[in-house]
């Protein structure tokens, strides 16, 4: 089959979006790190459809996979997005002008870092990807932050290697780079602003004065749903396209990009793209991360245990369902204020209805990774404050009891638990030869996961008596054990 390609664009069906593809030619003005699925359906849309000057390409850079460049580099970086919904719509997305990758493109990523051009620099790198403690701040003992400071011109980490860009842009004095996390973590551009100045204060505190005093780091909200790329959607691109594309993306219609008014130097006007630009990123940031990323965490523990393989399975599943309504109405909401730009309500019956989106096979098995890194933002925070109000935790217990029953699982079917502290995780099971009760606490007294929770006897015996009802859940007995969660 012919290759999506520039050569191959004037093959493409009239229903297929092509209006905003920018020439080859387009000056890169944004470095991307980590250009995953999501980046690649998201924010590179977002600056393609506003990128009427060609300045904005962007210049991906992958930290460790060569992947995508190899996908790629031999369709000129374009790529299919399926927008899958009852409309459905496929565009090409040309706002990739190159992909690198660190280990093996070193010279020209810093170049490009470090470029006068270059006046943003953004990150999905999802939050194992920031090297944080549990208090969000930089883990110096991180082994790859380790590596940096040991070899700052060499660094592997994202954290890294801002800094080394960062201090060749304060020595040419070409400070006008804005630095814009598009992570799922709270407060996500102050808190890797807070990691790249500790990192830079371990060797030059004149550096760190500098990036602290000259360059922003806005606090961003992303979202939408974004499944990652299957055999099923590289063959329903193909369809749609008649070209062969050897990595579309897909994702839902909704998408949502709230970006902090601060920036150091210019940037693309992604407000014409449906961005808001605000000084109050907060109120988006705590909505999302609890009702929607809390939801999604909450139903894929829940959801594997009940033999469930996707969200729209899950939601559309009545007991499930019920479970995931109280969860929310009784201990998720009452956590987020409601304020002129969100009414926390509308916001999760906005969100229960994406869920129920057919198009989307959003599987529970890819949003359960990196747990440990995922529950404190997403449950963790929201049972601290429940407990400081007086509220209940008894559903959002149910779902860290549902992730301990989920290790030991994985653990003892010797199936990969993909997190970043998968390996812990296992040696901890096996240490305790899976019995659930010690295995339970033996993660609940792990403050990296947990912080000043592991000594909360409350919030403890919660997720123990909940253990015990997510432990007996089987095939026949699904309703009844959700129900019993919710008593
Ligand atoms: C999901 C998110 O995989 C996951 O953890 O909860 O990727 C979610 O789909 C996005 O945040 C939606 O904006």
């Amino acid at each position: 089959m012919t290759r999506l390609s520039y050569r191959t664009l004037s093959n493409l069906p009239d229903n297929v979006i092509t209006a905003d593809i920018a020439p080859a030619s387009v000056q890169v003005g944004i470095v991307h790190l980590g250009p995953g699925a999501f980046h690649r359906a998201h924010q590179a849309m977002y600056t393609q459809q506003v990128d009427k000057d060609g300045c904005w390409g962007i210049s991906a850079v992958s930290l460790r996979s060569g992947q995508l460049k190899d996908a790629l580099q031999q369709q000129n970086n374009l790529y299919t997005l399926m927008i899958l919904d009852d409309k459905p719509q496929t565009a090409i997305v040309s706002a990739l002008k190159e992909v690198l990758v660190l280990e093996q493109d070193r010279a020209q990523v810093m170049a490009r870092m470090t470029s006068p051009q270059t006046h943003i620099i953004s990150l999905t790198i999802t939050e194992k990807g920031y090297c944080l403690n549990n208090d969000g701040s930089l883990n110096l003992e991180h082994p790859d932050i380790r590596h940096d400071l040991a070899h700052p011109d060499n660094p592997i980490s994202a954290i890294g290697l801002l800094a080394a860009a960062l201090k060749q842009r304060k020595h040419t004095n070409t400070g006008d780079v804005t630095v814009i996390s598009c992570d799922n973590l709270p407060d996500n551009g102050d808190t890797l602003h807070g990691a790249v100045t500790l990192f830079a204060d371990q060797s030059d505190t004149a550096l760190s004065q500098w990036i602290a005093d000259s360059i922003c780091f806005p606090n961003t909200m992303v979202d939408s749903i974004t499944p990652a790329s299957d055999d099923a959607l590289q063959k329903a691109a193909e369809q749609v396209t008649g070209l062969e594309d050897a990595w579309p993306v897909q994702r839902e219609a909704f998408t949502q990009w709230v970006i902090e008014d601060k920036f150091s130097g210019p940037r693309p006007g992604w407000e014409a793209s449906g961005a808001i630009i605000t000084h109050d990123v907060q109120v988006f940031e705590k909505a999302k991360l609890r009702i929607l990323n809390g939801s999604h965490t909450a139903l894929a523990y829940l959801g594997s245990l009940c033999h469930l393989n996707t969200v729209y399975e899950a939601v559309t599943h009545d007991a499930m369902h019920t479970f995931l309504n109280t969860l929310l109405h009784e201990e998720i909401l009452p956590s987020v204020d409601a304020s002129d730009a969100l009414n926390p309500g509308q916001y999760a019956a906005d969100i229960l209805k994406r869920f129920k989106n057919r198009h989307i096979h959003h599987l529970l098995s890819q949003i359960a990774w990196d747990g440990s890194q995922k529950l404190p933002p997403r449950i963790l925070q929201t049972v601290k404050d429940n407990l400081a109000a007086n509220r209940s935790i008894a559903l959002l217990s149910a779902t860290v009891a549902a992730w301990i029953l989920f290790v030991v699982r994985a653990s003892q079917s010797d199936t990969k638990i993909i997190d970043p502290m998968g390996e812990t995780l296992h040696e901890l099971v096996k240490t305790h030869n899976g019995h659930l009760t010690n295995v339970a606490d033996a993660l609940l007294d792990d403050k990296r996961i947990f912080g000043e929770l592991s000594q909360n006897t409350a919030f403890r015996n919660t997720v123990h008596s909940q253990l015990r009802i997510v432990a007996a859940i089987d095939s026949q007995n699904v309703s009844q054990q959700l129900a019993a969660l919710c008593q």
